[in-house]
Order: structure tokens, then sequence, then C-alpha cells
């Protein structure tokens, strides 16, 4: 057992799931796929890989990247593992830079992929995309108050000593917010957090799992939070701390 493991949610990446294990075995890195019974059968890819380092967690109806990253979290806390990552299985996110991010993370206690710095870039993305993310980023940077430059992005390394001080079971959101309730939710342990520049690629393989019902999610709840901030309100935030 390594002392890393790199969290990679799933549903329907049959075609790219095999290829991004393959890149990461260049790493010292243990995986745990969190498939939602994915009608591609990627869990069945994954196990028929055959390979010790790598687990699958069947974890049941699709249910968002939320529940199955906290599924996943819950696991590699109980393995003892110091460092746990997050991963995007569609190709967008680079083995290469998760080796770069995973040096910081003994010294940080969240270590962020950011496209939107000197040193970041996003390949093959439409403009409606660019500027969904960027608005996104900034929209939630102003409402909650947040320094930081790239709020939605799922290419992160935790410290684990922070992550056990969470208290998991109250990050609510589903989809893409859940990434940016994960920084609300640390800010609040006075987490210390590094921003380290990545590279994005759209994935070539599969189908986008955005829609509309999430960014509707991430605004709504954004702009909630940021009314609670407003008028004081910090019962909801104190939940976070276990
Ligand atoms: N287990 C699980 N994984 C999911 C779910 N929704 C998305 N994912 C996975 O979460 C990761 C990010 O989702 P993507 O589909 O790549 O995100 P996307 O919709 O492509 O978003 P963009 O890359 O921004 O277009 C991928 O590995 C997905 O397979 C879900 O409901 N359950
Ligand atoms: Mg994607």
């Amino acid at each position: 057992m390594q002392n890393s493991v790199v969290l990679i949610p799933t549903y329907n990446e049959a075609d790219s799931i095999a290829d991004l294990i393959h890149s990461l075995m260049k790493i010292e890195i243990d995986v745990i796929v969190i498939d939602d019974n994915s009608p591609d059968r990627t869990s069945k890819v994954v196990k028929d890989l055959g390979l010790d380092h790598v687990r699958v967690i069947d974890h049941g109806d699709k249910n968002g990247i939320g529940a199955a990253y906290i599924a996943g979290f819950q696991v590699a806390l109980e393995l003892g593992y110091k460092l746990i990552a997050t991963m995007d299985a569609d190709g967008s996110h680079l083995a290469t830079d998760l080796k770069k991010m995973l040096c910081e993370g003994d010294s940080y206690d969240v270590v962020m992929g950011t496209r939107w710095m000197s040193g970041g870039s996003v390949l093959n993305w439409p403009l409606h995309r660019k500027l969904l993310s960027h608005f996104g980023t900034w929209y939630a940077k102003k409402v909650l108050a947040m320094p930081y430059r790239d709020l939605t992005g799922g290419l992160r390394v935790y410290n684990a000593q922070v992550l056990k001080k969470l208290n998991m079971k109250s990050i609510r959101s589903n989809g893409y917010c859940f990434q940016i309730e994960m920084i609300r939710a640390l800010s609040e342990l006075n987490a210390e957090f590094k921003e380290v520049p990545i590279q994005f690629i759209e994935r070539e393989l599969g189908k986008s799992k955005m829609s509309k019902k999430i960014v509707i999610e991430a605004f709504v709840r954004v702009t909630l939070w940021g009314f609670q901030r407003l008028v004081g309100y910090n019962a909801d935030k104190l939940h976070y701390v276990k």
C-alpha cells in the first residue's frame, strides 16, 4: 500500500478509465474508483485490469459526484492513506500535474489544481464552457469572499489530517458545487491552501455529465451561503467541524 491514493468517481467512463489508470502507474499512488452502477460497465472494465493497487467501490445508483467522493473519502481514511487526491476519469486531468501536486501535499492541507492562473491552461473547451467556469469561480469568490482562482476544478490533493476534522455528513452538494463546498468547509477549519497551475484538456471520449441542474444547484447554494454570510449566520458552517 502506498501513502497516497487518488479517488476517481465514474459514470460511464469505460472508454477512458483504463488509459487513465495506466497513466497513473508512473506515480507511486493507489487508486479507488467510485462507480455509480454505470450502464457501460465501467466498474467491470476496472476490475478486469486485475491490478492490486486499484480498488472499486460499487456505490449504487447515480447520485452525483458529491456522494461518490464522500464514500471514497471514508474508505480512504479508514485505510489510513496520508494524502487523498481527487481526479476526473475522462482524461481531462494529467498524471504529471497530479505528481507535481503530491509534492506539495505534505506542506499544505489542500492543494488545488488551478486552470486560471499563470502556467495553467485549458485545451479544446468551447468559449461558453470557459465563460461558465470563469463566472462560477468569480461568483463564488465574490459571494463567499474566498481568494482562490479555480473553485470548481476536480484535481486536488487533500491531507488526510484535515479531512479527519471535517464532518462529511454536512457536505450536501451533489454536482460541481461539491468542489466549492469542500473549499468553503475546509476554510472553516482554517485549512492552508496551495494553488498549483494545471493543464485541463476537454474529454475526447464519453459524454460530459454537466447539466443545467448542476449549474442551477451551484448558483442556488452559493447564493444562499452568500446571504447567510451577509447576515452573519454561521450555524450551518459550524456543522462542518467535527
Ligand atoms: N460516481 C459518479 N461519478 C460521476 C457522476 N457524475 C460525474 N461523475 C464523474 O465525475 C467526473 C467529472 O465529471 P465529468 O463528466 O468529467 O464532468 P464533465 O461533465 O465532463 O464536466 P466537464 O469536464 O466540465 O465538461 C468524471 O470522472 C465523471 O465520470 C456521478 O453521478 N457519480
Ligand atoms: Mg470532464
